[in-house]
């Protein structure tokens, strides 16, 4: 009686181990979570541009310039509006210029020029 008690115990510990163990490969492999965390963290010293696109017809324009302006080294976040033909980009302006941001999606095809910032008056 007293092995199958041990044994009991030894499978709910080994079950238990297993239950805590499998969530944490399921958690890392989530790219959504994966990059929530870091943007808020850096959020300091990054500022968010606003591009005007032309030329955008459909969805998968908004890909593609989307495309366009994350694989730049300093953007952290691009929002491409289709309705509203633009691009609100969260960047690092240690590392790039609105401009920039603005080329690379002219680069891709469609007609980018810099949002001026609103500021109070
Ligand atoms: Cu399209």
């Amino acid at each position: 009686m007293k092995t199958w008690s041990f044994l009991g115990i030894i499978g709910a510990l080994a079950l238990s181990g297993a239950g805590l163990l499998l969530p944490q490969p399921s958690e890392a492999c989530c790219p959504a979570r994966a990059e929530a965390a870091p943007a808020k963290e850096a959020a300091a010293g990054i500022k968010t541009a606003t591009l005007s696109v032309e030329g955008m017809t459909c969805a998968s324009c908004t890909v593609t310039v989307r495309m366009s302006l994350k694989k730049l080294d300093g953007v952290k976040e691009a929002t491409v509006k289709l309705d509203e033909r633009r691009a609100i980009v969260q960047y690092d302006p240690a590392k790039l210029t609105p401009q920039q941001m603005a080329d690379a999606v002219t680069k891709a095809g469609y007609k980018a020029t810099v949002v001026p910032e609103q500021k109070g008056s």
